[in-house]
């Protein structure tokens, strides 16, 4: 490796989720999920953090954009080729729970959903990009959730590893990467949207959260013990939603709660990555209230099955203060905190921090010494098609430049990433509102809020910039 360009093989490409892309929602003997039922914009919003102590219907006369998506489901080829031109090695995607078991514990698979995820891996490997599948990307069949009360009930623990099951052994020899679950952590911030957890009023949040969290961490347990058995060499990774923390001022209490913000998203990490509980997390559930359910064997499995690399999202940082009263929330920050000075903001409110990803990548290598993976980076921003099919993201290469600038620094300092696959490489439905207008990609999907459109696909300014990226291995890149 020279200094300027990223290690040989280094693993390129693009990230989405099937519900945020397949559309087709009803097709192929799909089932309902938790994610088809979310509302878009504000509704959705409100939603992430404070729930409804109900389990979201369909609203008639509401329009879902995330029904119809980008219509993936019917348009992968076109799209597959685009990221080919790209010169993409990894391609990102989930695996829609609902297609393959349509109510989550149905007797046999559903074979047409079996077959799509066969029709766009195949596609992938024509192009020679490999595929790096989610099993669960923040949706899970509506009827675990009806009928079963969601991760809060262990018998989730059973039907998610006869899930991964059916899809080691469909894709076996095909398919190398897998992430057992997006953005686990985020149980902890917005339960509904990330595990279909539905908190009661009154209810102890945390019992809910921490609970299902475990049973989570039983699941993905199960399917690194499965993956070890019927596809050795397969990489099995978790995924946390991650970022640096920073206090907000040098006042001793501000630093102790950035501490403890953190230790939030590493007892996620220590359970998957070291095998078990961290030792402060006795007294962390003591303080909240939390019982855990566990069974005598749980210890030896969480112990036995770790993962093989960490993967991780990374948008922005936060800055927290002791302040409980502190008047400039970080408005669009899932996880909370304050505004930063130091730092501009998306127009979503999110942070724009480079730095920030190195301090995150090497946080985590240091603690964990584990390969690495950024599997989502990118800017959110309504992006404007204008006259003769052009669209001047210059805002988007900035950013994409400048965090990717930050990760060489990261590698040639001595941290081990494998991959980097910026989110959203195609225009999609955002998670946090349900809607088009905030856009990722490289490639514009002329597609509205209100579904208006042609859903015809444009190249951005930025796809011939990431193309370059990939085609010197970093070393287009600019160090400012
Ligand atoms: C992560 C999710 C993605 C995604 C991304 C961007 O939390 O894993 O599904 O959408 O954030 O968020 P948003 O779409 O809200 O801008």
């Amino acid at each position: 490796m020279t200094a300027a360009t990223f290690p040989e093989n280094f693993l390129w490409g693009g990230a989405v989720a099937a519900n945020q892309v397949e559309g087709a929602y009803r097709e192929g003997g799909k089932g309902l999920s938790t994610a088809d039922v979310l509302p878009p914009a504000s509704a959705r919003f409100k939603l992430l953090f404070h729930g409804k102590g109900e389990i979201p219907q369909i609203e008639p006369g509401t329009f879902y954009p995330s029904h119809e998506g980008i219509d993936f489901y019917h348009r992968y080829k076109e799209d597959i080729a685009l990221f080919a031109e790209m010169g993409f090695k990894v391609f990102r995607t989930s695996v829609a729970w609902t297609r393959i078991f349509p109510n989550g514990d149905d007797e046999a698979p559903n074979e047409e959903g079996l077959k799509f995820y066969d029709n766009v891996i195949d596609e992938l490997l024509k192009h020679g990009i490999e595929p790096l599948l989610t099993i669960s990307h923040f949706d899970m069949p509506l009827a675990l959730l009806e009928n079963y009360g969601g991760w809060r009930n262990r018998e989730l623990v059973k039907l998610y590893e006869r899930y991964a099951r059916t899809l080691f052994e469909r894709y076996k020899g095909k398919v190398k990467y897998w992430i057992t679950f997006n953005e686990i952590n985020m149980l902890a911030h917005i339960p509904f949207i990330s595990g279909g957890i539905v908190i009661a009023e009154g209810e102890n949040k945390a019992q809910a959260v921490y609970q299902s969290a475990h049973h989570q961490f039983l699941a993905s347990a199960l399917a690194v013990k499965a993956a070890r058995e019927l596809r050795p060499e397969a990489m099995i990774g978790c995924m946390v939603a991650g970022g640096a923390t920073y206090p907000l001022t040098s006042k001793p209490e501000d630093s102790l709660e950035a501490m403890e913000h953190d230790r939030i998203t590493q007892l996620f990490t220590d359970v998957m990555v070291k095998g078990s509980y961290p030792y402060y997390a006795a007294d962390f559930f003591r303080k909240k209230n939390v019982q855990l359910q566990t069974e005598p064997e749980d210890a030896e499995l969480l112990r036995r099955y770790t993962v093989d690399f960490i993967s991780f999202s990374y948008y922005t940082s936060t800055a927290v203060s002791s302040d409980p009263e502190h008047p400039d929330k970080a408005s669009g920050n899932l996880f909370g905190g304050v505004v930063n000075p130091y730092l501009k903001a998306s127009d979503w409110g999110w942070q724009i921090d480079p730095l920030g990803l190195r301090y995150a990548l090497h946080q985590l290598y240091e603690r964990y010494g584990k390969p690495l993976f950024i599997v989502e980076n990118g800017l959110g921003a309504s992006d404007v098609l204008e006259p003769g099919d052009v669209v001047n993201d210059d805002y988007r290469i900035d950013y994409l430049n400048r965090h990717l600038a930050e990760a060489r620094k990261a590698i040639e300092e001595g941290v081990e990433l494998i991959g980097y696959t910026s989110w959203g490489c195609i225009d999609l439905i955002s998670a946090s509102t349900g809607e088009m207008k905030k856009r990722y990609g490289y490639i514009y999907v002329d597609r509205d809020n209100d579904g208006s459109g042609s859903l015809r696909r444009v190249r951005k300014k930025s796809f011939h910039w990431y193309k370059q990226v990939i085609a010197t291995n970093g070393a287009s890149l600019s160090e400012e």
